[in-house]
């Protein structure tokens, strides 16, 4: 078994990334069902909710899963206790450097993965003891890096030797065994899930998605310090006409951002929602279920048929 798959403890190394409001129990328990590695988010949610939503995926699935972590939220040190507490086993982190949680989190026995959005991260965090690295390019949806996937996650493989799992752009079974080719060990999958029958989206959400091409999406708050991928619309050039006046401030366009995420995710608002997705929106071309989408991901890769 691989050293990923040891840590994961899923059937394939396939993690469904953290997506905030989005990723609840119903997907998490899903993908985990599925074989996948399912992840809770935590962005936009306090730790009481999050508490909440591990002990529902709880009572749907005996299977794996984790909780993702957003480390720009200021319930993040909160979070951090409350997954200890109930006993998870594998957290992931994004948007910032879990450094000062790190050795408490082992000490609880806990795994921890990373996100990173370059190699300088990537080798720090292998020093302070993360036991595997999500290497996240910049075709991702919501808040993402400058490097692309393709020449990230090289870079990073020959800068550390723990697992790498790559994110970004990745949404069928091509991408998978690009991923393989590129030296990492297993894939996380953001976009294509959103597309997919247990997602706790509005319908008008997920046929967005369906409907995106190639040229669909934009980056936000670039320059903010704060880029956020979305698929474009009214919304979007409300943002990018805010940040050129630059009359908003960090902590007001994640406000702004988590708001407007919640109005397209809860009502399908499509005009004033903010539609985060990544760049492999454009090959999305059907809804399906969690099932569907993961073991044609893994079952239809060239990896797992033997060819690389
Ligand atoms: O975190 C994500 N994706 C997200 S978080 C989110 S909620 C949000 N809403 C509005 C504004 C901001 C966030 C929506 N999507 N992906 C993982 C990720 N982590 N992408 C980039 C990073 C990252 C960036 C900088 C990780 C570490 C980092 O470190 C900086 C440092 O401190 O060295």
């Amino acid at each position: 078994m691989s050293r990923l798959l040891e840590i994961l403890g899923s059937k394939y190394p396939i993690i469904q990334g953290g997506m905030a409001n989005i990723a609840t129990h119903e997907l998490v328990a899903a993908v985990s069902e599925a074989g996948g590695f399912g992840l809770l988010a935590s962005g936009g949610w306090d730790a009481e909710k999050v508490r909440y939503e591990i002990k529902k995926t709880r009572e749907m699935t005996d299977k794996p899963f984790g909780v993702n972590i957003m480390l720009m939220s200021p319930h993040a040190s909160a979070m951090s206790d409350m997954v200890i507490e109930e006993g998870i086993k594998v957290v992931t982190t994004g948007a910032g450097n879990p450094g000062i949680y790190l050795q408490k989190w082992h000490n609880a026995g806990i795994k921890v993965i990373p996100v990173v959005p370059s190699v300088a991260l990537a080798k720090r965090l292998e020093r302070n003891g993360a036991d595997a690295l999500i290497v996240e390019g910049t075709e991702a949806g919501g808040h993402i890096g400058e490097i692309t996937t393709f020449t990230l996650v090289p870079q990073v493989c020959d800068a550390v030797s723990i697992p790498v799992v790559a994110a970004g752009g990745i949404a069928d079974s091509r991408g998978f065994d690009a991923a393989i080719c590129l030296g990492a060990s297993g894939v996380q999958i953001g976009t294509v899930l959103l597309a997919s029958n247990e997602c706790p989206v509005h319908d008008n959400y997920k046929n967005r998605i369906v409907k995106a091409k190639d040229t669909d999406t934009v980056v936000t708050g670039r320059g903010t310090g704060a880029p956020v991928r979305v698929i474009k619309n009214k919304m979007s050039r409300k943002y990018l006409a805010l940040a050129k006046e630059k009359t908003i401030d960090l902590e007001e366009m994640e406000k702004l951002t988590l708001g407007s995420l919640r109005k397209a995710v809860h009502e399908g608002d499509m005009d004033g929602g903010s539609i985060m997705a990544g760049q492999s929106a454009g090959l999305v071309k059907s809804v399906r279920s969690c099932k569907e989408i993961i073991e044609d991901i893994y079952l239809n890769s060239r990896h797992h048929k033997g060819i690389i």
